[in-house]
């Protein structure tokens, strides 16, 4: 009966095989339901959406790690912009200047900043400016002590100084005097200035800052006593005029009062253009001589060739306005020159750089300096600026018996080109005046159109560099 029951002993682990199957098949069919629906619960279910503690401090880290960086795609704004926003929310006093004063500034802040501003006087809209001015530095100069230890309480991000100021309203005229004397005139930095103009007790880097903007809305200056603006303007026109490179836009509030307006046409109007010219031209044509006879009205017959560049100054009158005439006279050499190789050309290009008119210059006696004219006008489309003003010059016409260059034909030459033409004699001083003041004239013309000091917005606007003036509002 062996046989029986190894019968029935396969017949049950057969069936107990199957079981197990069967088990081993629902076990997994019930633990992979289980996972699914488990998954799909925490889609569905709002109590995983909930953050763990522990994800939600990584993501907290992670926030204020981006608003402290604040890149551009950072919708969070600053804080000292959110105190300022809730300063002037919640306050009643506003800043003291009209919608279309603050306007004036604002635009050109909008361009600038961040940048360096300066601003004279400690106030209401103190905030404003330096949040305007955001990511750049802001220092207000204040007369008042006790004012500035009150702001400093409440807005602790604003720098401020002190500075104290020993004229009165009622000098303003004897200073006006004063200003027109050498010490003033003369462009240095105020803090070595002999003018009594200058303000010295500024601290030390007020001096050394490269001043983007400066903004001139106090000392007080509505009451014969107190301080006035004179000293302010005076400074803030010098700093920028003393600026070697870049442009310090200088603002003057209340100019609808008379001393500021008088000390703003004064200081930071007055003699605002400044035109540079060149006189280029072959060797020996008398540019030097040119230059001589304009500025010191001297001649010197012998012949001294130029090494480096000659340099003069002289200012003019023209249409009531002052004009600074910046002459500069080179012995340049054309790129046509054998001389004129590559070593030159740097020089050369910085030469013609920011040049607001160029005269070319040719000898009347030698036929191939005037050749040459073309080629020196190929130089100035080259280098210089495409606005900038010419003029031809034929000079040494005092020598009649030599001339070899037709006036017809040289003006003939000039005509066709469209630029102003004259003959003249640095010896006899002969047209020389004429000249230079054409050449000016013709500048101012070109740059022509400026605005002028905008009265009714109480607010006067200059640029220290002149030579980038035409948005300047100086009349
Ligand atoms: N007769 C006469 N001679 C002049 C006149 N202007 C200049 N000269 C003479 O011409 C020579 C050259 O004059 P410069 O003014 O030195 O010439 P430049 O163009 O500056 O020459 P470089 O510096 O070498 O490029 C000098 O001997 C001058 O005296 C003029 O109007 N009449
Ligand atoms: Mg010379």
């Amino acid at each position: 009966m062996r046989p029986k029951t190894g019968q029935a002993l396969s017949l049950k682990v057969l069936l107990l095989g199957v079981f197990f199957a069967f088990l081993l098949l629902f076990v997994l069919r019930s633990s992979l339901s289980s996972s699914y629906s488990s998954q799909q619960e925490k889609i569905a279910s709002p109590i995983v959406q909930t953050v763990s503690p522990a994800t939600k401090t990584s993501n907290a880290i992670k926030e204020s790690k981006t608003a402290a960086n604040c890149s551009p795609s950072c919708d969070k704004i600053p804080r000292s912009l959110a105190q300022a926003l809730i300063h002037y929310s919640t306050s009643t006093i506003t800043p003291q200047q009209t919608l279309k004063e603050i306007s004036v500034t604002a635009k050109i802040l909008d361009k600038k900043s961040p940048c360096n501003f300066l601003v004279f006087g400690l106030g209401h809209d103190s905030l404003m400016w330096s949040s305007l001015n955001f990511g750049g530095r802001t220092i207000f100069l204040e007369e008042d002590e006790a004012w500035i230890e009150q702001i400093r309480r409440r807005f602790p991000m604003l720098e401020s100084y002190h500075v104290t100021y020993d004229s009165k309203v009622n000098q303003a005229e004897n200073l006006m005097d004063v200003g027109r004397g050498p010490e003033c005139t003369a462009v240095g930095d105020p803090k070595y200035s002999m003018c009594q103009l200058a303000l010295k007790g500024l601290p030390s880097e007020v001096y050394d800052i490269k001043w983007d903007l400066i903004m001139v809305d106090a000392p007080t200056g509505y009451y014969e006593e107190a301080p006035g603006r004179m000293t302010a303007i005076y400074t803030a026109g010098m700093m920028a005029r003393n600026r070697e490179e870049g442009v310090t836009d200088v603002f003057v509030h209340d100019v609808n009062r008379v001393v500021e307006d008088k000390f703003s046409m004064a200081f930071l109007c007055e003699g605002d253009y400044l035109f540079k010219l060149l006189l280029i031209g072959d060797s020996s044509v008398g540019k030097s001589c040119l230059l001589l006879r304009f500025a010191d009205d001297s001649y010197v017959d012998s012949y001294i060739s130029t090494i480096g560049v000659d340099f003069k100054i002289r200012t003019v009158e023209l249409d009531g306005k002052t004009i600074k005439l910046q002459i500069v006279s080179s012995k340049l050499y054309g790129l046509w020159d054998t001389a004129g190789q590559e070593r030159f050309r740097t020089i050369t290009s910085s030469y013609y750089r920011g040049a607001h008119g160029i005269i070319i210059v040719y000898d009347v006696t030698e036929m191939e300096s005037f050749n040459n004219v073309k080629q020196w006008l190929n130089e100035i489309d080259r280098y210089a600026n495409d606005s900038v003003c010419k003029l031809l010059v034929g000079n040494k016409c005092d020598l009649v018996e030599n001339k070899v260059v037709d006036t017809q034909t040289a003006k003939a030459f000039a005509d066709e080109l469209g630029i102003p033409f004259l003959e003249t004699s640095a010896k006899d001083s002969i047209n020389v005046e004429q000249a230079f003041l054409t050449m000016a004239a013709e500048i101012k013309k070109k740059m022509g159109n400026q605005p002028t000091a905008n009265k009714s917005s109480g607010t006067v606007e200059m640029k220290g560099q002149p030579i980038e003036q035409k948005n300047n509002c100086c009349g």
